[in-house]
């Protein structure tokens, strides 16, 4: 190919992926927040909402600030954001589990808005930071300025009511809240859930009628959400006392890692609305030590989910453990064997990838090509991971990822996830944050 040929092979993929995630973007919203999928995902999710914020700013940032503007108008007056926010409108199929199921009218500070009890990772101080960044004006430092003390009650509440190991770090309560929900992270402490298989027999899950059974989570494995939120839910979603009488606790480090990037980008919001930065720069240090301290395994070289009640690391590799690069100050150290764990065959990653990057590492004997979070790539973890590798410079990486990213799209379209080995398309076909994330990566060089 010559220099003339492939400059414009460039141009015309780049024109094709912004048609087509434009395209799933205007397809996917509902009058104030975009579906995460018409069907499988019929209401509003929050950290769908904070990715897909960060793809419409380059197209239509009125909409971005519409997007976070409905999540955190459903805010939880302890500070808590749902991870789902249900839309009573929906004319879509139903969803398990639905409004009745979460019963959040029940619980004390929760919004007239039905959502669900529990939170996702806290993308959406980064997420405010760029869609001004990208679109910066009147009405985007006016948005920051309504947004900063709801980002700010949201760290409050994870920083503070969620500390249930004490450490300075946030613990979740549901896999849910990890946003990756099966993976195999969550085996070891999802193994001391007691659950029984034939309880979904009561229930009707949704879910697989839209996608093929074996790309979803188990019947066991939604034995267990469903007796995690039944647990939650008996004590009106409070979290005082949850060591004592919850089966689930565990330190997630892509929801620590998400805690902790916040903070940097609230100082960066505090500076541009007028506000303290220096408070959010020391609770950004102060969170990434706590990560290195209670998270980092010096004999595996990566970071893994502590599970509080057991007191212990958990044992498999998977994706999440990259997730704290996108730390401003972490240690070298840290970064460095960071790098290598990205980079060895269990992810695969390289300036030129041969394959996408996988959830899970795809050297274990349970690596599942086709099973969700057990092994399929997805774009947002890509792209978290792609923001990492610009923040401590390592352009040659992060244009290799990012090259990779592009291309699963362009090959498959803006699938939900995708075949580690092959690039197939699996899941929703009509993926919000795929869409959204492929705008943002078109964007950046
Ligand atoms: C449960 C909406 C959400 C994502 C999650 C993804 C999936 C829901 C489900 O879909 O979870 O929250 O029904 O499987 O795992 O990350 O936010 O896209």
């Amino acid at each position: 190919m010559t220099l003339t040929t492939g400059v414009r092979a460039d141009a015309d993929r780049h024109a094709r992926l912004r048609r087509i995630a434009l395209a799933t973007l205007d397809a996917n919203w509902e009058h104030d927040h975009t579906v995460p999928s018409r069907t499988l995902y019929p209401h509003q999710w929050s950290w769908d909402s904070a990715f897909i914020a960060i793809g419409l700013a380059h197209v239509r940032p009125d909409r971005a600030w519409r997007e976070l503007r409905t999540l955190f108008a459903a805010q939880w007056v302890d500070g808590r954001v749902p991870h789902i926010v249900f839309n009573p409108a929906s004319r879509a199929g139903p969803y398990f589990p639905g409004p009745q199921f979460w019963d959040s009218a029940r619980a004390d500070g929760a919004p007239t808005r039905a959502t669900s009890g529990i939170v996702q990772p806290p993308v959406h101080a980064p997420a405010a930071w760029l869609v001004h960044r990208r679109a910066p004006g009147e009405a985007s430092v006016a948005a920051l300025r309504r947004l900063y003390p709801r980002l700010v009650a949201q760290q409050r509440y994870l920083t503070g009511r969620r500390d249930a190991g004490g450490g300075g770090l946030a613990s979740i309560v549901h896999p849910w809240e990890s946003g990756l929900d099966n993976s195999p992270a969550w085996d070891a402490p999802l193994a001391a859930v007691p659950a029984d298989e034939a309880v979904m027999r009561a229930y009707r899950r949704h879910d697989t009628a839209h996608a093929d059974a074996a790309q979803r989570p188990t019947d066991l494995d939604y034995a267990r959400y469903v007796a995690l939120v039944e647990s939650y839910r008996a004590g009106r979603y409070r979290d005082e006392g949850l060591l004592g009488r919850h089966p689930f606790l565990v330190e997630c480090p892509l929801v620590n890692a998400a805690l902790g990037v916040s903070e940097y980008a609230l100082a960066r919001i505090a500076t541009v609305i007028g506000a303290d930065p220096g408070p959010h720069r020391d609770r950004g240090a102060r969170i990434t030590e706590a990560l290195v301290t209670r998270l980092w395994d010096p004999v595996t070289g990566t970071f893994r989910p502590r599970d509080v009640r057991a007191d212990r690391l958990v044992p498999s590799r998977t994706v999440l453990g990259l997730m704290p690069l996108a730390l401003p100050e972490l240690p070298a150290a840290q970064v460095s064997a960071l790098l290598a764990e990205a980079c060895s065959p269990r992810f695969g990653l390289a300036a030129r990838m041969d394959r996408p990057l996988p959830t899970y590492d795809r050297t274990a004997p349970d690596f599942e090509p086709l099973r969700y979070w057990r092994g399929p790539s997805w774009i947002n973890t890509g792209w978290l991971l792609w923001q990492g590798l610009r923040t401590h410079r390592r352009a040659d990486l992060a244009t290799g990822l990012r090259e990779s990213l592009l291309d699963l799209v362009d090959r498959a379209g803006c699938h939900e996830y995708f075949h580690p080995d092959t690039g197939t398309g699996l899941g929703s076909p009509a993926f919000s944050w795929t869409a959204a994330l492929v705008l943002d990566a078109l964007a950046q060089e």
